[in-house]
Parts: structure tokens; sequence; C-alpha cells
């Protein structure tokens, strides 16, 4: 009888420390979205500006590869990466080595070009 009292006690310990366990993950994890959510639409939201020279454009899949300087708005350092665009007319008159300033924003993970004109 003793023996399934303390039994009894340690299986509700389990219990309440998994229970504890569980609860405290949840409200970790919805916190941690919410702050991604609200971190994702300010992103969305802003603006970022750079220079770069621009290394190939591809029309078919909208892709720019820009060789950009610093970002500070992003703290990003110098880098060559790929940016989208929507809108083909905006490229219209860029060529590869050309020096451009450019804007870009975050939209659904992409880096998506907004504005751009030859610095010359
Ligand atoms: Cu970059």
């Amino acid at each position: 009888m003793k023996r399934n009292v303390m039994y009894f006690i340690s299986n509700f310990c389990v219990v309440l420390v998994v229970t504890g366990f569980i609860t405290m993950q949840q409200t970790e994890a919805s916190s941690i979205q919410l702050a991604d959510a609200a971190a994702a639409q300010k992103e969305t939201a802003m603006s970022h500006e750079g220079t770069a020279t621009v290394k190939t454009i591809d029309m078919e899949k909208g892709v720019v590869k820009l060789a950009h300087g610093p970002v500070a708005s992003l703290k990003w350092p110098a880098m060559t990466m790929n940016f989208k665009f929507i809108d083909s007319a905006l490229i219209q008159g860029i060529k590869v080595d050309d020096a451009v300033t450019f804007t870009f924003i975050k939209s659904n993970g992409d880096y998506v070009v907004t504005h751009i004109k030859s610095s010359q």
C-alpha cells in the first residue's frame, strides 16, 4: 500500500513537470512567432538604399545580380547577390557593368528592387 502511494506521487510529479514544460515551450513559441511577424512586417514596409555595380541581368527570370556596397539600414557588408525586379521597365537602360544607385524592399523572403538608376 505504501509503495502504491509513492508510485502515485512520483508519477504525479512527472506529469506536473511535463505539463509545465510543454506550457512554457508553447508560451515561448508563440511570443517568438509574434516577434517574427512584427519584424517581418517592419522589414516589408522598409525600403533600403544602396550603390552597386550590375553583374548580370536576367530579363526572363526578373533577376538582377548586383555587387553592392554596404547597406547601413540592414547592417549588410558589401556583397554580390541577386535581387528580383517585378517590372522589366525598371531595368530599361541599365546595362551590365553600370554603376547604379538602387532601393529595394524585402517581400516574401525576396529582396526586390523598387528603383534603380545609373550613377553616370
Ligand atoms: Cu547583399
